[in-house]
């Protein structure tokens, strides 16, 4: 749908203005002892998934308005990701949810995906809904059910699910756990044999996954359960990992705090503990998935990658590579451009990370200096980066301004035409 031409003829008209800003805050960052290239690599090299569930609108218990031309089938889910990643670089990778993607044809889909230069890299398993063709129903938990035969189904199915990631490239090794396992009544629950039935299923998926695979699982303090959920928080599930083995990890989702819970905090410790598996990116104002990454507390988003890079950065910390994904719901945007927002959210809260002076800063520390060590934190997170990560897509082969890109390109209105103006993104 977008040619290199387009790009390039989209550029072109832009370039002098980026250049004039892009050549004053290279300076500025000479200046202040950074090396510019090793910057614009760095950030050109971060790839930040989209999920396969992102791209349609999103919708609440009261009502959903979609966008028009969304992706029908897995193949347009591909192309829409296909688009984003033309545009900013920075999408090369799918997560897919089964079952609402299975491939049909997985050799075409496997062609489809290279076409784009896309890779899948995780797979994400749903025991939160029942499905037509199932035998037991997940009303009461799936791996924490209190009847083995529905915790086997439940485990039979993510370990089918690594199966059908694994059919689908080398890359992906990883597969997500997210548990809407809980009760909503005092009494319904017994606490400590649930939490013993979920880790003996979690035991059993990890032993029935390829070895060199990941398990990444979430945690969430509350719904759909409200009065309990069997993972609330990041303890539990760094104490089932432990439990589970080596290669699984804590998932961090952005959304799935309290109010004013200290993330940075807890990113910290799972990194000192290298049990930092992965991040999914939002921004919340309620509970779960609901607004562009950055777009309430882009100061707390600097502050949790301030931690992601410090310890990205010590030798001492062992933790893995970790798995970046967008986990989104677009309500009221074009999924497409909330992406892209997102996207633009998360690269310039790391460039910002980058900036930051780690040296004066845990010298600062050391010396008890609180004004010293918050202005130097602060003064990464007041620079300007725009033009430093726009320089690093810009090198990359990316739009200058993947926005303006899609807007004037009328881009969702010739999707609107291939695909109709009620097409509805599949599983949602
Ligand atoms: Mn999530």
């Amino acid at each position: 749908m977008i040619s290199n031409e387009q790009i390039q003829d989209h550029n072109s008209g832009r370039l002098q203005l980026h250049n004039h800003s892009w050549d004053h805050l290279s300076a500025q960052l000479q200046e202040q002892g950074h090396s510019v290239n090793e910057l614009v690599r760095k950030i050109a090299g971060f790839q930040v998934a989209v999920p396969s569930w992102a791209l349609g609108t999103g919708g609440t218990r009261f009502g959903r308005f979609p966008a028009g031309g969304e992706p029908r089938s897995l193949e347009e889910k591909i192309a829409d990701v296909g688009l984003i990643h033309a545009l900013n670089r920075s999408s090369n990778s799918i997560s897919l949810h089964i079952p609402w993607d299975i491939p049909r044809d997985t050799a075409a889909v496997k062609d489809l995906l290279n076409a784009h230069q896309l890779v899948i890299d995780s797979v994400n398993s749903n025991t939160f809904q029942d499905q037509k063709d199932q035998e037991f129903s997940y009303k009461f938990g799936s791996l924490c059910h209190t009847r083995p035969e529905v915790r086997k189904q439940a485990i039979d199915h993510n370990i089918r699910v690594a199966e059908i990631g694994a059919r689908l490239g080398a890359e992906c090794k990883t597969l997500t756990i997210w548990l809407a396992d809980g009760s909503n009544f005092p009494g319904q629950h017994h606490f400590r044999r649930a939490y013993e039935r979920t880790l003996d299923s979690l035991k059993a998926i990890y032993a029935g996954i390829p070895a060199d695979w990941t398990t990444l699982v979430e945690y969430k303090p509350y719904e759909p359960h409200f009065y309990s959920m069997i993972i609330p928080d990041w303890g539990t599930s760094y104490s089932l990992c432990q439990q589970t083995g080596d290669r699984a990890q804590v998932l961090v989702d952005l959304g799935h705090h309290l109010p004013n819970t200290n993330i940075e905090q807890i990113v910290a410790r799972l990194m000192h503990f290298g049990r930092l598996g992965g991040f999914h990116f939002n921004g919340s104002m309620y509970g779960d998935d609901d607004l562009t990454t950055g777009s309430i507390k882009p100061y707390q988003l600097f502050l949790i990658f301030n931690e992601l890079v410090q310890g990205m950065d010590d030798p001492a910390v062992r933790n893995p590579d970790l798995a970046w994904m967008i986990d989104a719901s677009h309500n009221t945007k074009d999924p497409v451009e909330d992406l892209l927002q997102s996207v633009q959210a998360i690269k310039t809260a790391y460039a910002k990370a980058l900036l930051v002076d780690t040296e004066a800063l845990f010298e600062a520390q050391e010396a008890n200096e609180v004004v010293k060590a918050e202005e130097i934190v602060r003064a990464a997170f007041e620079t300007d980066v725009r033009p430093l990560v726009a320089e690093s897509r810009l090198q990359a082969g990316g739009a200058l301004d993947p926005l303006a890109f899609f807007g004037e390109n009328g881009i969702r209105r010739r999707l609107i035409e291939e695909r109709g103006r009620y097409a509805v993104a599949t599983g949602l």
